[in-house]
C-alpha cells in the first residue's frame, strides 16, 4: 500500500576501512547514479531524504594514518579506532535523524557499517529481529578473527561478545543490544571454525546454502522470520544484506569476498519480497558492492543493479 507516502531515509555509509580493498566506498554513489533515489520516489511513491553522517571525515587520510601507525604495531584487529569512529557517526545518524515509522536504508560500504546501522535501529526498536543475508557469518570476535578485518566481526560487537577485550574506542556501543536469539542468517557458505563454534555455543539460527537447497528459500525465510520474531506477529524486522550472498555467476561479481555457489537471482529477491510482505520491515542495509572490482562495465552494472533491486523489492515494488 503506497497511499500513505512513507519516507525512506537513505543513510550513506561509503566506508571501506573494515576490509583490505579500495572501492567498496563507491557503493552508495554507484547505486544512486543508477537511479535508486528516483526509483524509490517514482516507482514506489515514497519520499526520500539523504543522511550523510561521514561527510565531515576525510576517510582516505584517516585510513592512511591508521595504516602507517599499524605498520609497526601490527595489532590483531585492523583500523579499530577508524572503524569505531565511522560507526559511531552512523549510529548517531540512525538514532537521532530517523523517526519511528520512517524506513532506514543504509548503503555501504563494507559490512562493518552494520555495527552503526543496527545499533541505531535497535535504539528505536529494541526488540527488532535481524535477518542477516550473507555468504559469511561476520561473527568473529576480537579474539577469534584470523584476518583482523572488522567487516568479519560486526555481529560479535552488536551482541557484546568478548566486550572486556574490546579496544577502548568501541565502548560507545550500548550494552545488552542484540540478543543472539534475535538474529537469523541466510546464505552462509564460508564460515570460519571459530565462528562455527560461536554459532553452536549460542544456538544461533543459521541457514546455509545447504538449507536453501534442502528446504527451499520459501521455507527458509519463513523459519528465519518465525525465529527472529519470537512469537510477536508485529515484530519489527531489519535485513542486513551483504551482496556476496548472491552467486557470482548469477549477478554479483563486484564484491570483495566472493564465494561460489550462492543464492540465485530469484532466491535473492524472493526473500526481500517475502519479508516486505509481512508489513514489518523497518530497515535494510545493502553492503559490499564494490564497483572497482569489475572486469568490465557489464559486471559493474549487474552488481549495482542487483543492489538497487534488493532495495526496491524490500520496499514492495514487485508485490501486486
Ligand atoms: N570470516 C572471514 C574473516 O573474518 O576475515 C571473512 C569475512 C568476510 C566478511 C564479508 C563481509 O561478509
Ligand atoms: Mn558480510
Ligand atoms: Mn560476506
Ligand atoms: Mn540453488
Amino acid at each position: 500500500d503506497n497511499s500513505e507516502n512513507r519516507t525512506c531515509k537513505i543513510v550513506l555509509a561509503p566506508f571501506n576501512g573494515g576490509q583490505p580493498h579500495g572501492g567498496v566506498d563507491l557503493g552508495p554513489e554507484y547505486m544512486l547514479k543508477h537511479g535508486l533515489k528516483q526509483q524509490i520516489e517514482e516507482a514506489l511513491q515514497w519520499k526520500t531524504e539523504i543522511v550523510d553522517p561521514l561527510k565531515d571525515l576525510d576517510l582516505e587520510k584517516l585510513k592512511a594514518e591508521a595504516d602507517l601507525k599499524e605498520k609497526e604495531l601490527k595489532p590483531k584487529i585492523k583500523r579499530a579506532d577508524l572503524v569505531s569512529l565511522a560507526n559511531e557517526k552512523i549510529y548517531h545518524a540512525c538514532k537521532d535523524e530517523i523517526k519511528k515509522g520512517e524506513f532506514q536504508l543504509t548503503l555501504g560500504g563494507d559490512h562493518s557499517i552494520a555495527i552503526g546501522s543496527i545499533a541505531g535501529l535497535l535504539s528505536r526498536y529494541p526488540d527488532a529481529g535481524i535477518v542477516w543475508i550473507d555468504a559469511h557469518a561476520d561473527i568473529n570476535t576480537v579474539n577469534t578473527t584470523e584476518s583482523g578485518n572488522l567487516h568479519g566481526c560486526p555481529v560479535s560487537f552488536l551482541a557484546n561478545m568478548d566486550r572486556h577485550d574490546w579496544p577502548e574506542s568501541f565502548k560507545w556501543i550500548p550494552e545488552k543490544l542484540l540478543r543472539t536469539n534475535k538474529i537469523a542468517y541466510i546464505g552462509l557458505r564460508d564460515v570460519d571454525e571459530g565462528e562455527k563454534k560461536i554459532l553452536r555455543d549460542n544456538n544461533i539460527k543459521a541457514f546455509s546454502m545447504y538449507h536453501v537447497d534442502r528446504y527451499g528459500i520459501n521455507s527458509v525465510v519463513e523459519q528465519a522470520l518465525e525465529h527472529v520474531s519470537q512469537g510477536d506477529k508485529d515484530c519489527p524486522i531489519m535485513i542486513s544484506y551483504d551482496v556476496d550472498a548472491i552467486d557470482p555467476e548469477a549477478s554479483v561479481k563486484c564484491t570483495g569476498t566472493k564465494v561460489d555457489y550462492g543464492l540465485n537471482n530469484r532466491e535473492a529477491l524472493f526473500l526481500c519480497e517475502r519479508i516486505c510482505e509481512t508489513g514489518n520491515v523497518v530497515a535494510l542495509d545493502v553492503v559490499e558492492v564494490n564497483p572497482s572490482l569489475g572486469a568490465d562495465e557489464n559486471e559493474i552494472l549487474k552488481t549495482v543493479a542487483m543492489g538497487c533491486s534488493i532495495v526496491r523489492c524490500t520496499l514492495g515494488e514487485t508485490l501486486l
